[in-house]
């Protein structure tokens, strides 16, 4: 096969540097150029626009600059071409870091320990083992695998959800809608990491926020969703953190992104906000494992981490 030229289509992202390194070895074009070109093949997208790839008539690749695809299958015109997502040691390293980062934070009360500086107030709650508190994460894949076992190292009990069944050792595992409940009961600090499905939307509600572990050391259960706002519905975090049915919430995604200047969620005294930084796709580590799948692709070996399109991540 020839050495096929690129279409980088990139909403939100700067385009230079991913533009520059991706150049090193191919031709690329930049959207808004580009659009029904019949030399191009593979196209590099973040959030590209809808009808845009579906225009392609020669495309026989397209490459998310992240983990996550929804962005790329919002748009249902997409070809039916191989879709190749994002795993990257140095995106797990980034999210791992986010993941036990929030976790130590709410389980060595952070957000209680700044309250009272700002009161100046010299006060020691009681400390508890990592052990007496159970880690859930929501989605065992790359990204929750390499969290449970950083958290599991520090003593945490972890347990995991997934869609079909998974085992890892030292984890306590849950699968389907079966298992959800049970696992939400055995969780007192809930961690999400799932992709973004017509099955997973809104999964994170009242209702299921309810059934957390609350009579834990922690003195309540803490949400820390870093997978993707439309996952969760921002006014039932709010109504659980008011009511008492959540502690504490650490969130890096939102329905709507940028999180508008409107949403109770920036002031209230029990979040801790990110803006979608939990891991930076960044180009210096990704394109040469773009640029390494395309060069096999076209040797004839068969591309890695691809998306399934019935499952949707
Ligand atoms: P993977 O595809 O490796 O893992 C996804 C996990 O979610 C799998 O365990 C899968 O189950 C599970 N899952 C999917 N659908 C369901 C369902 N309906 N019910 C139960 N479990 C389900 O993804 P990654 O770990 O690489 O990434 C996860 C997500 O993290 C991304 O899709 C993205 O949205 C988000 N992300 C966010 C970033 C940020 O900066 N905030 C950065 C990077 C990613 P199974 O194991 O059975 O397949
Ligand atoms: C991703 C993201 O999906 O950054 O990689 O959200």
């Amino acid at each position: 096969m020839e050495k096929g030229r690129i279409l980088l289509a990139v909403t939100g992202f700067h385009p230079q540097r991913w533009r520059e390194l991706l150049s090193a070895e191919r031709e690329v074009v930049l959207e808004p150029d580009g659009a029904s070109d019949p030399s191009i093949t593979y196209a590099v997208v973040w959030k590209q626009r809808p009808n845009l790839l579906s225009s392609l008539p020669n495309l026989r690749a397209v490459f998310s600059i992240g983990a996550g695809v929804d962005h790329i299958l919002a748009d249902p015109t997409v070809p039916d071409v191989p879709i190749v997502k994002v795993v990257a040691d140095n995106l797990t390293q980034y999210m791992t870091e986010y993941v036990v980062w929030r976790v130590l934070d709410h389980h060595r009360q952070g957000m209680l320990y700044r309250s009272q500086q700002k009161r100046k107030i010299w006060h020691e709650p009681p400390q508890r083992p990592a052990g007496d508190i159970s880690v859930g994460i929501m989605g065992l894949g790359t990204l929750g695998r390499a969290a449970a076992s950083v958290l599991l190292s520090l003593g945490f009990a972890v347990n995991g959800w997934s869609r079909s069944e998974r085992t890892m050792e030292g984890v306590s595992t849950y699968a389907g809608e079966a298992g959800l409940i049970p696992f939400l009961n055995a969780t007192d600090i809930l961690v999400v990491l799932l992709p973004l499905t017509p099955q997973t939307q809104g999964i994170i509600n009242y209702g299921v926020l309810k059934e957390l572990r609350k009579r834990n050391g922690l003195g309540g259960s803490v949400l820390i969703n870093a997978g993707r706002g439309r996952l969760q519905k921002d006014a039932d975090i709010v109504r659980a953190l008011d009511d008492g049915t959540l502690k504490e919430a650490s969130l890096d995604v939102f329905e709507v992104e940028p999180l508008p200047k409107t949403s109770p969620l920036w002031s209230h005294p029990k979040v801790f906000v990110t803006p979608h930084a939990a891991a930076t796709s960044d180009p210096v580590h990704l394109v040469p494992i773009m640029l390494r799948q395309m060069a096999a692709f076209e040797r004839g070996e068969k591309l890695e981490n691809l998306v399934n399109r019935d499952a949707g991540y």
